[in-house]
């Protein structure tokens, strides 16, 4: 960071720099070198690749699930402690139609509290997995479940305060996916021809997970040196000459992907967190923020037997992040296939919210890092939305059942990425300016987490639920979000 962005950063500090006694300026800039230093995201190392992809198991109605110490072999068949829902790393995949009541009994079988929350699902406050929600070591909870929504690529993981990271980190996540008519109908490539992959990146010390922060690590968000796909490091997958629909979550506590192929190939980005856009995006590669998910066709259909594609993520302009290429996991096309689908023109139709039809417009500070000296409190609460650090019993913001608002993150100050995940809605992202200046494919649907990086203004616009209740709205790096970047909105 150079002293010119130092002294923008710096807010409410930037005004009075000229009178900073020199002893605080010395410490300024050695914490400003401190942070460069800790502020790189850790190096990937790519494995072998000799590793087979595989898949949770799918759960489709009503079911029980414990949240567990597991022991699975991560790397070189060694034996490492994870967390998981049920059996090994990760969770199952529930799999459900629109307009069905799912209902699952969980079971807290951790040590330590914790909870689950439904990541893009609409459901009722009190079954959202809000922070004051936990339930205790040893304590079970009944989730109902009343689905209404867009088919879509949900999932769900923790969200006790402060221990949120840690938990997912460790190994708590799963994919909940919803089907419905309309996207039935377009016939989609499907069954093993439908990947659902989870990329996570994990820092493994003699053969054990380490989830262990640096202060540093906390404001620029904790990475790993492996890349995981489903829970297997460098795997790969045998495909055949057809086309390909990947389902892609970010479930990395704050590393940021630029998903492209190794070979430079085109893919189309067909569906976002809240189901599919309205028409397919030709793109070549794409980016995916921590808690985003991208629904992507890829078709190895030009290729012949033995031919080997790797999934990769590409660097990118991303402040601390994106220095790196590195690959994901590979595609080892197997098998020749005759396949006669072809990308539909159409996908769905997405009413556009008019911005004119909003109630209210809130602006969303969001900070980290530098405006947490003016604070005095260093190691926590360094990162804030509008000043404040998260307060489980405060209601920050309150919007009227049914009103349509238009919310600003505004990270034009900071050198952060921050991807701002809202509960108990979707929305619809507005515009972007600053930074990238632009909206991306993924953008173009509906959302629940949108990636907001360093100097952008992104504005997003939604309709709040019918139902009343306290909702969470946060960043979803989760250092950040442990750290007190949450708020909650009560919907009255
Ligand atoms: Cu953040």
């Amino acid at each position: 960071m150079k002293r010119r962005e130092f002294v923008k950063l710096s807010g409410a500090a930037a005004a009075s720099i000229a009178i900073i006694p020199p002893v605080l300026q010395s410490c300024a800039d050695n914490m400003n070198m401190n942070m460069n230093m800790g502020s790189n995201a850790v190096p990937v190392k790519e494995g072998a690749f000799t590793t087979p992809l595989t898949f949770p198991s799918v759960m489709t109605s009503n079911f029980s699930m414990q949240a567990k110490g597991n022991t699975v072999s991560l790397l070189n068949a060694q034996s490492t402690s994870v967390l998981g829902y049920t059996d090994g790393i990760l969770g199952p995949t529930i799999k459900v139609d629109n307009g069905s009541d799912v209902s699952i009994a969980f079971q807290n079988q951790l040590s330590e509290e914790t909870n689950v929350h439904w990541h893009g699902l609409l459901v009722p406050a009190n079954m959202d997995g809000h922070p004051k929600d936990v339930i205790n070591s040893g304590s079970s909870f009944n989730f109902n479940l009343p689905l209404s929504q867009r088919a879509g690529t949900y999932w769900y993981h923790p969200h006790p305060h402060g221990k949120t990271a840690r938990q997912v980190f460790m190994g708590l996540a799963g994919f909940f996916i919803v089907n419905d008519s309309e996207e039935q109908s377009l016939n989609l490539p499907s069954g093993d021809q439908e990947l659902l992959l989870v990329i996570q990146d994990k820092r493994i010390k003699n053969g054990q997970l380490n989830y262990s922060p640096s202060m540093d690590e906390v404001m620029t968000g904790y990475t790993g040196e492996y890349v995981l796909v489903n829970g297997r490091n460098a795997p790969f997958h045998n495909v055949s000459t057809r086309y390909y629909r990947l389902r892609i979550l970010n479930g990395s506590t704050a590393r940021v992907y630029n998903i492209a192929f190794s070979d430079n190939q085109s893919f189309e980005v067909i569906g976002t967190d809240g189901g599919l856009l309205a028409q397919p995006v030709t793109v070549n590669s794409l980016l995916i923020g921590p808690g985003e998910r991208a629904d992507i066709l890829v078709s190895f259909k030009s290729f012949s037997v033995g031919k080997e594609v790797y999934l990769i993520s590409r660097t990118f302009n991303g402040g601390a992040q994106g220095r790196q290429e590195f690959k994901i996991m590979k595609f080892v096309v197997n098998q020749q296939a005759s396949d006669s689908f072809t990308v539909p023109n159409q996908l769905s139709s997405i009413q556009p919210i008019a911005p004119a039809s909003a109630s209210k417009t809130r602006i969303m500070k969001i900070k980290g890092m530098m405006e947490g000296m003016n604070m005095g409190s260093m190691g926590s609460g360094m990162h804030t939305i509008n000043d404040k650090v998260y307060d489980l019993d405060r209601i920050d913001e309150t919007v009227q059942a049914g009103a349509t608002e238009i919310w600003e993150f505004d990270n034009s100050d900071g050198d952060e990425i921050h991807p701002m995940h809202i509960h108990g809605v979707q929305f619809q992202v507005l515009q972007r300016t600053g930074g990238r200046g632009s909206l991306i494919a993924t953008e173009q649907g509906w959302k629940d987490t949108v990636l907001v990086m360093p100097r952008e203004k992104v504005t997003v616009i939604m309709t709040f639920p019918q139902e009343k209740g306290v909702f969470v709205f946060h960043c979803h790096n989760l250092e950040h979000e442990d750290d007190g970047m949450m708020l909650n909105y009560e919907v009255v």
